[in-house]
């Protein structure tokens, strides 16, 4: 017991009796450890069990478990929370022991593990385990493999971990809400061998979507596409941790995703190999080489690469996918002149300014009036100015001299002498253009396909 109370005071957990549960019952469950901010918590190393190198939870933590006649116990308390997306905006969500997503799974190929699932929730729940082998009777689909879990219940799962690999936990209950809620986790199996697929930095996350209107702190749970707040393990930037490692360091970022739509991952810097699946590993001969990944709905892909010193920005690569909630109704203003409009409505409405004629970059450096509990779109700040982003983007940080395990936001980088891009301030000679056609524009001539009439 005194083992287990330093474990979860090494990993900040705050341990909290389950409250459903009765003092006679509590010594049959397992405890249920409660988490509730959303800083990234590097694991301690495995207090028993057989050992594991842990993965690092993006703004997330790892579920504590107890060991019972050699099988490995945990306890998962579906219930509300509340969620900070990003520093200035906090989402009303529902997720386990505290947070959205709920905390890392981890467990080891050949264990036999015993998950407790009690519902806090106003409805039914179940949790199907995604892409780990198991008894069909343990997939937890409601009405298909078992029944509900009724609201107060608390069911029981038990199987082997037959093969190690990166997978998800999220309810088939009602599952369009729970999910728009944010009920999703991630489930890692490590390898029964502790040098098989063995890296220096192993970090995971979960790509989500909500629809909070601004002003609001609720998601709308019937929007099938036209999310606006997109997020990594339900934080955008410039709420979502750094990447950090030290220069030559393995690196492996694992990615599920559970939104309505797919993401191309994209990392600058080193190029990376696509190392694994929800299949499992890919074998060495397989790997292929990437700067971009697209995880499809449903998906996992773990990727890893040789850390290279400096800034690596890390996004998805649909540009509305790293902003942050925006009217989707502001018009295109590029090339307008607005000057004497503008200057009409001023005299009107004191303040008033006209955005977006020359692009929309000004709007991340404005302080823009917001409603409350609303991020700015287009936001977050590096050492040469407004970064201009949100959602889905995060950095790679890595320097010469991070120490093992160190995982803070360092300061920033350092670029050598001669390998930073600098205004030019030379003469400019004027550009020579070709003369333009004289007289009538030549004839382009056009001409359509036939046999496609109608098209
Ligand atoms: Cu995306």
């Amino acid at each position: 017991m005194t083992h287990r109370r330093t474990f979860f005071r090494a990993a900040g957990a705050t341990l909290l009796g389950a409250a459903a549960v009765s003092r006679a019952g509590a010594a049959l469950l397992p405890e249920a450890a409660v988490h509730t901010d959303a800083a990234t918590l590097p694991p301690p190393a495995p207090p028993n069990g057989r050992p594991f190198n842990p993965i690092v939870t993006l703004n997330g933590w790892s579920l504590p478990w107890r060991m019972k006649d050699g099988v490995k116990e945990f306890h998962l308390v579906a219930e509300p929370v509340v969620r900070e997306i990003a520093p200035g905006m906090k989402a009303n969500l529902w997720g386990y022991n505290g947070t959205s997503p709920g905390p890392t799974l981890e467990a080891v190929e050949g264990d036999r593990v015993r998950i407790f699932v009690t519902n806090k929730l106003l409805e039914v729940t179940s949790v199907h385990w995604h892409g780990v082998l198991l008894p069909s009777g343990m997939d937890g689909v409601t009405g298909l493999t078992q029944p509900p879990i009724e609201v107060g219940k608390t069911f029981m799962y038990e199987f082997v971990l037959q093969r190690p690999g990166t997978h998800m936990y999220h309810p088939h209950a009602d599952e369009m809400v729970q999910m728009a809620m944010g009920m999703m986790g991630l489930f890692i199996i490590h390898p029964r061998d502790v040098r098989q697929h063995r890296v220096d930095r192993d970090f995971g996350f979960i790509l989500n979507a909500y629809d909070i209107e601004p002003g609001s702190a609720t998601p709308r749970v019937n929007t099938m596409l036209d999310f606006n707040l997109w997020t990594w393990n339900s934080r955008a930037f410039p709420g979502i941790d750094p990447f950090v490692a030290r220069t030559g360091e393995r690196v492996r970022i694992r990615v599920g995703n559970l939104t309505m739509t797919n993401h191309p991952i994209h990392m600058h810097g080193p190029h990376f190999e696509v190392t694994g699946t929800d299949g499992g590993w890919v074998p060495k001969s397989a790997r292929w080489p990437e700067v971009t990944t697209d995880v499809a709905v449903g998906q996992m892909r773990a990727f890893e690469f040789n850390a290279i010193a400096g800034d690596w920005a890390i996004h998805c690569h649909k540009s509305h996918h790293t902003m942050n909630a925006m009217g989707h109704g502001v018009p295109t203003m590029i090339g307008v002149d607005h000057c004497d409009v503008a200057k009409k409505i001023a005299n009107l409405v004191p303040g008033y300014m006209v955005m977006g004629d020359k692009g929309m970059h000004d709007m991340a450096e404005m302080e823009m009036p917001l409603p409350d509990n609303t991020l700015p779109m287009m936001t977050g700040t590096g050492p040469f100015g407004p970064v201009g982003m949100g959602g889905m983007f995060s950095v790679v940080k890595v320097r010469d001299d991070i120490a093992r395990g160190d995982f803070k936001d360092p300061s920033p980088y350092q670029h050598p002498p001669g390998t930073l891009a600098s205004e030019y301030t030379g003469e400019t000679p004027t550009a020579t253009r070709a003369p333009a056609p004289q007289g009538d524009a030549r004839t382009l001539q056009v001409r359509k396909p036939s046999g496609h009439e109608g098209h």
